[in-house]
């Protein structure tokens, strides 16, 4: 087995079509070389974000059945990735999970999906928020965008971003039991954006350009992405500037077409993806 290659397992729902949460996982964690197991949380017909009337078939009750089988065949894995979730239900075997499955040594990564733009995602309350955070706490690394961020810490959102409101943001995360943070949509001018770490003690920005184009998904590519690279062994924040800049360049080609409006193509990039990480291993 060759050094890189990690067993990692990718918990969130399959959108069958609107490319986000497994459907961007799967594929972009796999052309990291990774072997990527994954636990469905729920199968619905689109994501939730712009299409109306989506079916939603729960699996909640499967989880800790999928769980308990690996559990029997010894099945451990090096990495655990959480994604969106629909419930406090699925939350709470998650952190299930995390107790039984964690390989030795494992790393955690939870992107707490639930909120955008300053509002809660269709279904989502504040005891789901409170269930959230609990699972936040106990994740190695976290990657919440400005909205989560606040409402995990309790900060009223704003539409623009100053360095003194997100260094509150990450110190209060912290304060709480955060571990590494990677906070993104971090824009302190009209065209820029960027993505904020802590990792330890250390403060990390990375600065890129706002495309003047907002597309769904890039949070989960970008997860997706960042947690690739940090499982080939690419420290957190060169693997936070390589996401970054992946998930830039599938915006970019999304922007010359209007009408692919629910996700972004980031299929052609994973050439480019995999190059990169071979680039940034040396
Ligand atoms: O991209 C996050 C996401 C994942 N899964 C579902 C969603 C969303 C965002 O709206 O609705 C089902």
């Amino acid at each position: 087995m060759s050094m890189t290659c990690r067993r990692l397992l990718s918990i969130q729902d399959i959108s069958c079509l609107g490319q986000c949460s497994l459907t961007v996982a799967l594929p972009i964690l796999s052309a990291a070389g990774h072997e990527t197991c994954i636990l469905p949380s729920a199968v619905l017909s689109t994501h939730t974000g712009g299409f109306q009337g989506n079916t939603f078939r729960d699996l909640t009750e499967d989880m800790p059945l999928i769980a308990a089988h690996w559990l029997r065949e010894k099945i451990r894995f090096d990495a655990i990735c959480t994604g969106y979730l629909g419930s406090a239900a699925q939350i709470r075997h998650v952190l299930d999970i995390f107790r039984t499955l964690k390989g030795d040594p494992c790393v955690t990564f939870v992107d707490p999906a639930m909120a955008d733009g300053g509002r809660l995602y269709r279904g989502f309350d504040m005891a789901f928020v409170k269930a959230m955070k609990e699972l936040v706490l106990q994740a190695d690394i976290i990657l919440p965008n400005i909205t989560e961020a606040c409402l995990l810490t309790g900060e009223t959102y704003r539409e623009t971003c100053d360095p003194a409101f997100v260094h509150r943001l990450i110190r209060s995360l912290r304060e709480q039991g955060a571990g590494t943070i990677v906070l993104t949509g971090v824009s302190y001018q009209e065209n820029r954006t960027g993505v904020m770490v802590l990792e330890g003690e250390t403060e990390f920005l990375y600065e890129h350009p706002l495309l003047p184009r907002l597309c769904h998904g890039t949070g989960d590519i970008f997860a997706a992405a960042f947690a690739g690279a940090c499982m080939r062994g690419i420290p957190v924040k060169d693997s936070a500037i390589l996401a970054a800049d992946f998930t830039l360049r599938c915006v970019e080609r999304t922007m010359n077409d209007p009408a692919h409006w629910y996700g972004v193509h980031f299929e052609a990039e994973l050439p480019r993806y995999i190059q990169s990480l071979a680039g940034s291993e040396n």
